[in-house]
């Protein structure tokens, strides 16, 4: 505790305690809830996938099976050379050195995670899950980096030991977590004694437990800036923070000067909870404050093309349709239209944000506009992936405006909702 970096703990709070919990081969293991006898032994799953068949790609392999060179995004025929299918095997082979193979079943796989992310939300109210096997905790107020009256270990790895004993009691599944004071430090932590690791970076560590990582690890070095740095002489994230600052800024521009704080443990990045949007905006600022009502129709129309185009991609349906207009120096207006029910018509939402701007905002000088659409829902209750395991980022949220759309003014004139479907709406506000 004593021993603090500068950058991981914040001057007005104590050192933030964030978890990253990332499940053990996880499409695996949840094959394993359904086959017990798969317990110990090499398991592939493959997407596209038949059995009996050679195509399709490795989803994911058991500890077991990565033994023998089996790994994600290999090709299956190659897994097949490394590993033969059990099924395949003749009466002088050995069956230590045969795998399983299974196909993907991404609605058994969700339904598992979702008991996991259920166990997640209720050891932390500040939850951000990455993609269906992966999730940040911050439980700064829920636990300490003080030690435990018992010895040396902190009372933050008693909690993780707790989450990580009610995942394999209640799910039967593993996870392995890394617990420190920034989000990249733990990221890094939980892949660091896998499977079934627990791996505790003290706020004094974080600089120390760095140094001798790859460089790869370092959360936004990609194959080629590792090819770079690698040119530099820099393999490590320790090369990395002794690099002076000047010569990676001057390689990678600003990025530079933020990998080199990566490397030296600082990493400010709030753990931010991901969820459904309930709003979407996009706003923009003049450079000169203007009055013309053909900038503003411009910039308005542009707007409301981008919102409606989000929301669409998000397969978001919207119910209440705005506008923000500031005026200078700061003075908010919000302005909104509540339709009948929810639509997904860009048409509509750039009628209704150009007729808001008309109707009292057509001489005033503005220095910035915003389009908003809200009251949101989706017709799929799952869009955040489309194959289940890529990152589910959190929709994009109103900026500051959302609590402050205050007068809804009544309906613009009872347009019905341009798509049908709505019964197998869900709601979200
Ligand atoms: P990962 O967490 O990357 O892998 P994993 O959980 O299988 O193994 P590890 O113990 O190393 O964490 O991804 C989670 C799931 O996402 C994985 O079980 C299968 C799926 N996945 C793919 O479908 N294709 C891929 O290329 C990868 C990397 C994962
Ligand atoms: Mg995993």
């Amino acid at each position: 505790m004593e021993e603090t970096l500068p950058g991981t703990a914040d001057d007005d709070g104590p050192d933030s305690i964030v978890l990253h919990v990332d499940m053990d081969c996880f499409y695996a293991a949840c094959e394993r809830l359904r086959e017990p006898e798969l317990e110990g032994e090499p398991v592939v799953v493959g997407m596209g996938y038949e059995p009996g068949e050679g195509h399709g790609a490795v989803a994911t392999a058991s500890y077991e099976a990565r033994e023998f060179g089996v790994d994600s995004a290999q090709p299956i025929s190659t897994a097949l050379e490394r590993l033969p299918r059990i099924d395949d095997l003749g009466p002088g082979d050995d069956p230590a050195a045969a795998g399983h193979y299974r196909t993907v079943d991404l609605e058994f796989y969700k339904s598992v995670a979702a008991d996991v992310k259920a166990i997640l939300h209720d050891c932390a109210d500040v939850v951000r899950e990455v993609s269906i096997d992966e999730a940040y905790l911050d439980v700064t107020d829920r636990t300490a980096w003080d030690l435990a009256a018992s010895g040396d270990r902190t009372l933050a790895e008693g909690f993780a030991r707790y989450v990580k004993q009610r995942i394999a009691r209640e799910v039967g599944v593993a996870a392995s977590i890394g617990v420190a004071p920034n989000m990249s430090t733990a990221k890094i932590a939980s892949d660091f004694d896998k499977p079934d690791g627990l791996v505790v970076v003290r706020p004094g560590e974080v600089r120390s437990f760095l140094a001798p990582i790859s460089v790869e690890e370092v959360h936004g070095v990609g194959p080629v800036t590792a090819r770079k740095l690698g040119s530099l002489g820099i393999e490590t994230a320790g090369d990395l923070a002794d690099a002076d600052a000047a010569v990676l800024e001057a390689e990678f521009g600003s990025r530079g000067r933020e990998l080199h704080e990566r490397a030296r443990g600082y990493d400010d990045r709030a753990v931010t909870p991901t969820g459904r949007p309930k709003s979407l905006s996009r706003e923009s600022a003049f450079t000169d404050p203007t009055d013309d009502i053909k900038d503003k129709r411009e910039v308005v129309r542009a707007l409301a093309a981008d919102v409606a185009d989000r929301a669409r991609s998000r397969g978001a349906m919207y119910r209440t349709i705005g506008i923000k207009v500031v005026v200078p120096p700061f003075d908010i207006n919000t302005r909104a239209t509540s339709l009948s029910g929810p639509v997904d018509d860009p048409e509509l939402v750039e009628s209704v944000a150009l007729d808001l701007l008309d109707a009292e905002f057509a001489e005033t000088t503005v220095r910035k506009l915003g389009v908003r659409v809200s009251k949101l829902s989706f017709a799929d209750a799952d869009q955040s992936s489309l194959d289940g395991w890529e990152s589910a980022e959190a929709g994009e949220t109103g900026g500051d405006g959302d609590e402050r759309v205050s007068d809804e003014p009544p309906n613009t004139g009872g347009e019905a909702p341009s798509r049908g479907g709505q019964s197998s709406l869900v709601e979200f506000d």
